[in-house]
């Protein structure tokens, strides 16, 4: 998918078969032996991939124009656009199959076929109608989430406020009823799309079953070069790993929350959802004032940077673009600025969920998102440069190969480079003063950034186990929202802040499920991150404690990186992994190496309280 977290993203013009491949009936009939050759093999894989590239740019124009512009008529033309993408791929699909028993396809023809039927979050349905009914819903929920408002009064468009306006009144604001206030307007704005998902799921699954998966579920997780059930014990293997990081940090900021909210907290070791700072619980950072180790020494305030050295939405995209270029990385195409949406319109509905596109596959690369200028906004942006720096890098490969090694790579690359705006970085381009470090300032930096990196793995990790259930049916559609908080519950200690009931729908309220984009993806970049980080730093040939190193500007580490970008999926990530940082399996190790000083100091606060939920 080169439209990474689009409601359509996978269902990608696709191609149907290289002219001379039989199709159907006919193909049935002959003998195996006398139906494929290698050779036959290697045309079909070449017309695949030419068939790809002539509708690619038209499916994915409407997709474009849907996010930027959302109306009843763009949505019609992005979901026809994906309906017939989505019968593309259904065809090329079964027209694969003919290969199946083939011996002697060369390697990288056998890894193209291979990812053509494991690369779509939207296997698509045999039944015509029911890929149209799917195509259709696909756009409908992510319209309905991008242009979602929540008014107080129906009738009038003055008394609503959009996810931007609710999402800032909950990060600046500490006021417990103001916060529960706007969590809860948009928590409401989803209940709308729960009938439509529950059509949904059960269309994705008999997608995937028509494709030759048990489920969705099972096709998301076979995307990975191991088995399915590997991939699962493997995300459980790694939040094993990294629950007590998790444990110390959630212990030490709920104890914060009591002193500040008092009788008002759950007294069942909980945090209430609505109190984080966040929308979904999933990113504190918004609470480090609050929680700030050290008070009085000072730490990076790029709020307050970019407030009053006046940042513009574009200059904060160059300056991140910058960081790319430092290391060797190309400039990015004039149209890059020409044609990607910066800021939200003043006049219309868009998705502003920040996403990162690759328009034609030659260039014509751009970002969407609703800049403002603050420090999670400028995050982001490196964020999606990221996927942009993949796209460029790889767009020589095959259209097939043209992927991350695996999803989480693709959401690692630029988080990768977040861990590298470090203070000294930011000195280094103006942005901060000159702070002296010592060891409370470490820690104080550490804390700025477990608030946003090590809060947000259990979230990371329960979406699709929330999905994973939905599609495998332990969670039946009279069981979401109740399944839903037993998951929030379990895994981030976070509870509703108000009685909740099967009328809602609140994992509709986080953009990947009304998007249908897989989750497990920002789980594993988030421990992928680290081990890349490391890696790279090693090869710029430093030697201090890894949360002092920042690779700006070394052009080693940058070679380092833009060979694995350069590598796309054109083999195993496994091997990727390996050749980036010379181990071959996802290990939480950096991330915990990482964060070392500030897990002390975390068990030191929490000594002598009663941890746990
Ligand atoms: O969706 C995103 C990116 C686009 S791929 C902005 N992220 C996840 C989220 O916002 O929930 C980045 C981190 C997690
Ligand atoms: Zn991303």
């Amino acid at each position: 998918m080169k439209n990474l977290l689009l409601p359509l993203a996978g269902a990608l013009a696709l191609a149907a078969c290289a002219a001379n491949t039989p199709r159907g009936d006919a193909a049935k009939a002959e003998p195996a032996a006398a139906r494929a050759t290698p050779a036959e093999a290697d045309a079909f894989i070449a017309g695949v991939d030419r068939d790809y590239r002539n509708h690619y740019a038209e499916e994915v124009a409407a997709q474009w124009v849907a996010a930027t512009y959302i109306t009843q008529d763009t949505g019609l033309l992005e979901a026809k656009a994906g309906e017939r993408g989505l019968t593309r791929l259904k065809e090329s699909i079964e027209a694969s199959r003919r290969f199946d028993a083939v011996a002697g396809i060369s390697a990288p023809t056998a890894r193209q076929i291979e990812l053509l039927r494991r690369q779509s979050a939207m296997p698509a349905p045999k039944d015509p109608a029911h890929l149209a009914e799917l195509a259709a819903l696909g756009s409908k929920l992510g319209a309905a989430y991008g242009a979602g408002k929540s008014c107080r009064d129906a009738n009038d468009p003055d008394t609503c406020r959009n996810l931007n306006e609710l999402s800032e009144v909950m990060a600046k604001n500490r006021d417990w009823n103001a916060d529960l206030d706007a969590w809860k307007g948009w928590h409401d704005v989803a209940r709308a799309s729960r009938a439509d998902y529950v059509r949904f799921a059960e269309l994705l699954n008999e997608g995937a079953r028509d494709t030759g998966f048990v489920d969705a579920g099972q096709a998301w997780r076979s995307g990975y070069d191991m088995d399915s059930e590997a991939l699962r014990a493997e995300t459980d293997r790694l939040w094993t790993q990294v629950e007590p990081l998790y444990s110390d940090l959630q212990c030490y900021v709920r104890g914060r929350l009591e002193k500040k909210y008092g009788a008002r907290m759950p007294k069942d070791g909980t945090i209430p959802a609505h109190i984080t700072g966040n929308m979904w619980a999933q990113d504190w950072s918004a609470l480090y004032p609050l929680v700030q180790p050290y008070p009085g020494v000072a730490g990076v305030d790029l709020d307050g940077a970019l407030a009053r050295q006046k940042y513009t939405p574009e200059r904060m995209v160059r300056r991140a673009e910058d960081f790319y270029t430092s290391l060797g990385m190309p400039a990015l195409p004039a149209s890059f600025y020409e044609r990607s949406m910066l800021v939200r319109p003043r006049d219309r509905d868009v998705v502003c969920h920040a996403s990162a596109w690759d328009l034609d596959l030659t260039g014509d690369v751009r970002i969407k998102m609703c800049i403002v200028p603050n420090d999670e906004e400028f995050q982001t942006i490196y964020h999606e440069l990221g996927h942009i720096y993949y796209f460029l890098a790889y767009n020589d490969q095959p259209f097939l190969f043209q992927n991350g090694a695996h999803d989480g790579f693709h959401e690692a690359i630029g988080d990768t480079v977040q861990l590298n705006l470090t203070p000294a970085y930011l000195h280094d381009i103006g942005l901060v003063g000159n702070a002296r470090s010592n060891d409370k300032a470490v820690v104080n930096a550490q804390m700025q950034l477990a608030l946003a990196k090590v809060a947000f793995l259990p979230f990371g990790k329960l979406i699709d186990e929330w999905r994973w259930g939905v599609f495998d049916g332990s969670i039946a559609p009279d069981r979401y929202n109740a399944a839903w908080w037993e998951l929030r519950r379990k895994y981030q200690g976070v509870s509703a802040p108000i009685a909740r009931d099967e009328q809602d729908f609140d994992a509709g309220a986080k953009y990947h499920v009304p998007g249908n984009t897989p989750y497990m993806r920002y789980f594993l970049a988030h421990i992928l991150q680290f081990q890349f980080q490391r890696a790279l730093c090693k090869a710029a040939g430093f030697n201090g404690p890894l949360h002092e190193c920042s690779i700006y500007g070394n052009k080693a580490a940058g070679e380092k990186f833009w060979t694995m970008l350069k590598a796309g999926a054109s083999q195993p990530w496994q091997q990727t992994l390996e050749q980036m940082t010379g181990e071959d399996h996802m290990d939480a190790s950096a991330i915990l190496d990482y964060f070392a000083p500030l897990k002390g100091w975390l068990e030191e606060q929490n000594k002598g309280r009663t941890c746990g939920w």
